[in-house]
């Protein structure tokens, strides 16, 4: 027998746990760049513990947290162009705040207001939280594109356990196969819920999943900003180019529980934890500009300052939006609304009216 196929995947990294690097910087990544990308990953943590603490004191459903993951969301964020179409999954706050959302359309999202939806880009797609079938999305987007001769691209991001489903499979199948503009970045955060990395699959690596579709891959430091961008980067250029898809596996940490509905410490080590905190991506590119003189003291408390009161405005806009009439719950399902649906939005509207005459109508977000 002789071996009638290689494969090898590759790992990148420019900035280590240290904060120094490990390889010359590419030359996007000036100070300027690094210290702005900087901003946005502290903006994204004083925000997402804004949302942990609202949804403990009632004032907001349960939330996926991004703690940990911010050099993901923030390099996604920065490499994507304003053309190209982007398919979330649940944990991608960061992203969705470089698309354009706010931070009280966030709010309203997991406060169960389907507005906070319908911000950001116009092409993007809402939130997935069933896990991959995003994916499918993706490459249909991705296949539109293509027959229409368009050249930007799609990206879709996906947590290490939806690459165990058929839905990412197929997805990648179809785009190796029809050398779609798509890229998938993989959010490898060690933890599916309580199900960790190591059993929920026999993949050496989750890049090499691409090999099935005949789709390049790479493996990226995720907790590294200058890695996750520049393999974005490069994965959109590809597809602008007609050269097809890319996976793109980013090895991070889910410093947090899984939602608010979970409890961590019931399932894993406070160790491994506390070793992953040593590895996270908001410190290591802080001490990176410290080393450059980019960033100090005196500019980090004057961020965080910042930081929050964009947090706390975004609260008070979130907590004053009136909620929505019940009858929204029929808007945006079709563009021409079916005759049965008519009749149900009517019947709602004169309960609806009803209630309301009798005092029982009304609620809040709070
Ligand atoms: C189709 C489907 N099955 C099950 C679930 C329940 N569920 C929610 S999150 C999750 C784990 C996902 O883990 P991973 O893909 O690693 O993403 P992470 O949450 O770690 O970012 C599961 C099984 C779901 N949302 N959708
Ligand atoms: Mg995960």
């Amino acid at each position: 027998m002789k071996p009638v196929c290689h494969f090898d995947i590759h790992y990148n990294q420019f900035i280590n746990e240290q904060g120094s690097l490990t390889q010359p910087l590419p030359d996007w990544a000036t100070k300027d760049v690094l210290v702005a990308a900087y901003q946005d990953m502290v903006r994204t943590r004083v925000f997402d513990q804004k949302a942990i603490a609202l949804q403990r004191t009632g004032q907001l459903g349960t939330y996926p947290s991004t703690l940990g993951m911010e050099a993901i969301g923030v390099g996604i964020g920065l490499a994507l162009d304003k053309d190209d179409v982007f398919v979330p999954y649940y944990r991608d706050h960061a992203t969705l705040l470089k698309r354009g959302y706010r931070m009280e359309d966030i709010l309203l999202y997991w406060g169960g207001d389907e507005r906070g939806s319908l911000a950001g880009q116009p092409q993007d797609f809402p939130y997935c939280v069933p896990i991959a079938t995003q994916c499918g999305h993706a490459v249909g987007a991705a296949a539109a594109k293509k027959i229409r001769g368009e050249s930007n691209a799609v990206l879709v991001t996906i947590g290490d356990g939806g690459t165990s489903k058929g839905d990412f499979l197929e997805s990648v199948n179809v785009a190796g196969v029809w050398q779609l503009p798509v890229v998938f970045v993989i959010n490898n955060n060690q933890w599916a819920i309580s199900v960790p990395r190591n059993i929920q699959t026999g993949s050496k690596t989750l890049a090499q999943k691409a090999i099935l579709g005949g789709v390049p891959s790479v493996q990226v430091d995720g907790n590294d900003l200058v890695a996750v961008y520049e393999a974005v980067r490069e994965a959109l250029k590809r597809a602008y180019h007609h050269k097809g898809a890319t996976v793109i596996e980013c090895i991070s940490y889910r410093l947090s529980d899984h939602t608010t509905a979970d409890d961590a410490t019931r399932y894993r080590r406070a160790e491994e934890v506390s070793n992953a905190w040593e590895k996270e991506p908001v410190k290591r590119l802080q001490q990176y500009l410290h080393q450059q003189g980019a960033w100090n003291e005196h500019k980090e408390q004057a961020l965080l300052k910042q930081a929050q009161q964009a947090v706390e405005s975004s609260v008070k806009a979130y907590l004053s939006t009136p909620p929505e009439p019940p009858e929204a719950m029929f808007d945006h399902l079709y563009a021409q609304m079916p005759q049965g649906m008519e009749e149900q939005l009517e019947a709602l509207s004169s309960k609806v009216q009803r209630m309301t005459a009798a005092g029982k109508g009304g609620n809040s977000h709070g």
